[in-house]
């Protein structure tokens, strides 16, 4: 019998008052893992308002406390990684050994904001004026509406989540509805490690029943969203006045120059094309090689993505998993078709596989020009395009022609080259002889142009999650005028 899954609201798992569900299907196999709550207005008012109840006690707890909760929190999800893991791999689909990389990505993000609680630093600077005390101090925001992506379906609302725990915000979590087991799973074991009733709620649904209440409503204060840019676009109009954070993707390169270290790079492509299916904002969707090599590079690497091996992410000698389900294989069949059209040459795949499960083979497009739709567009799944260039400064120009500005990255021997493409590259990461993904959680994540507007993880997520309030102390006894006493 397929279980039926609730919502959680004030610390009650709740059945929504829609009194409608929607299933969670196992990507490669089709086989339906629960029934999930159709969450709607009603509930996420709810939500709300429970979110507003619990905000007075968790938001006067000290911040060292809430730590504590975060690391018990940590330790618990060490634990329970292999389950979790495993849920990851059944609902979304990547490979166990990147699902366990996904949990850890949690627990990483975790411990550090459990550290936190001990710093969560404001600053101290001179008055102009004598006798007069002049610091910043961090506070909480309020509720938080928290809108997460299915392809990082642990990593990512960890990176939401702890941030705004340990800030002192409360929170109403909407995960996406391809992977709410995930999210389900993932809840409990902050309820175990004892995050206060009411401090997050989890509402599941659909983003139009579900997510555009929380973006519109007036008591949430604050909105992180990973997603799509059209989503993140639609957000933009509807949040109002409030604190908006999105990260939208991205249409990342790699760039190989004739000095680099071939084989090496060769990894670093398959990794970030076709790792997680190319299921990652960060994914490299885009060589820029250098033409003197672009040959050499094609054969190698069409031999190397033609042994990839497509299958179950828990079988362990898959290498690519499915895609999240029939629409994602659907839109990236499309694309093939559209580079062919183009004037792309296919080398590899370029077809659905299996009669089960919703698989696409690593796909690899050569002769792309810069300005193909293949070439600017996300894809978001297993399809690599190389497009060949005479020298550095056009790799970088390839690389800036499109309108986000995520992940990016080099491979070469030259530091200068390097140190080029570092200065000239737009985009909020650039890696150096390694592919572009594969972000660590005490570093700053994010983007330029229309990829978004923010900076999660590391010391920055303390940026999203909080308000900086500043405070000016004046001991003189007398009245001191700013700018006019200069004194
Ligand atoms: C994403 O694809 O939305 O750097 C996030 C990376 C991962 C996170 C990706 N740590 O690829």
């Amino acid at each position: 019998m397929t279980k039926t899954y609730k919502i959680l609201i004030g610390g009650k798992w709740v059945s929504s008052e829609s009194k409608e569900t929607f299933q969670s299907l196992n990507p490669a196999t089709e086989k339906i893992l629960g029934r999930f709550q159709s969450g709607n207005e009603n509930d996420v008012n709810q939500a709300v308002d429970a979110a507003e109840r619990a905000f007075e006690g968790w938001s006067s707890l000290p911040a060292p406390k809430r730590g504590e909760i975060l690391f018990r929190l940590a330790s618990l999800l060490k634990e329970n990684k292999e389950s979790l893991a495993r849920t990851v791999t059944n609902e979304m689909g990547k490979v166990l050994s990147e699902a366990r990389g996904d949990v850890q990505e949690a627990i990483d993000i975790t411990e550090y904001m459990a550290g936190e609680g001990r710093r969560l630093f404001g600053r101290t600077t001179p008055s102009e004026l004598r006798d007069k005390f002049c610091m910043t101090v961090r506070r909480p925001i309020g509720v938080c509406g928290l809108i997460t992506p299915w392809n990082f379906p642990t990593a990512i609302p960890a990176w939401k989540i702890m941030p705004a725990l340990i800030c002192g915000n409360t929170i109403v979590f909407k995960p996406a509805s391809d992977t709410p087991l995930c999210a389900i799973k993932f809840v409990e074991i902050l309820e175990k490690a004892g995050v206060p009733k009411g401090v997050i709620n989890l509402v599941t649904g659909s983003g139009e029943q579900a997510g555009t209440p929380i973006v519109r409503h007036k008591s949430i204060r604050c909105i992180s969203f990973t997603g799509s840019r059209d989503t993140g676009l639609q957000i933009t109009k509807e949040a109002g006045i409030k604190k908006v954070g999105l990260e939208l993707g991205g249409k990342n390169g790699i760039i190989i120059l004739e000095d680099a270290d071939l084989n090496l790079a060769i990894d670093g492509v398959i990794w970030g094309g076709y790792g997680t299916t190319g299921q990652r904002c960060t994914a490299a969707s885009r060589v820029i090689v250098q033409q003197s090599i672009k040959e050499r590079f094609e054969k190698l690497l069409s031999e190397r993505v033609s042994r990839l091996r497509l299958g179950n992410g828990l079988d362990s000698k898959t290498d690519v998993g499915p895609m999240i389900n029939k629409k994602a294989v659907e839109k990236t069949h499309s694309y093939t078709e559209i580079g062919i059209k183009e004037g792309a040459k296919l080398l590899c795949g370029g077809h659905t596989f299996g009669k089960k499960g919703f698989f696409y083979q690593p796909t690899l497009f050569t002769d792309v020009t810069y300005n193909m739709r293949i070439a600017q567009e996300e894809i978001f799944g297993p399809t690599v395009c190389i497009i060949s260039v005479k020298n550095l400064e056009e790799a970088i120009e390839v690389m800036n022609s499109v309108t986000y500005g995520l992940s990016s990255s080099i491979y070469t021997s030259n530091m200068r080259s390097a140190f080029k493409a570092i200065e000239g590259i737009e985009a909020g990461l650039t890696y150096v002889n390694s592919s572009t993904i594969g972000s660590e959680a005490h570093l700053p994540f994010g983007g330029v142009k229309q990829t978004g507007s923010t900076r999660e993880a590391g010391w920055t997520a303390l940026e999203e999650f909080s308000e900086i309030k500043t405070v000016y102390f004046d001991y003189s006894g007398k009245l001191q005028k700013a700018q006019i006493d200069t004194g």
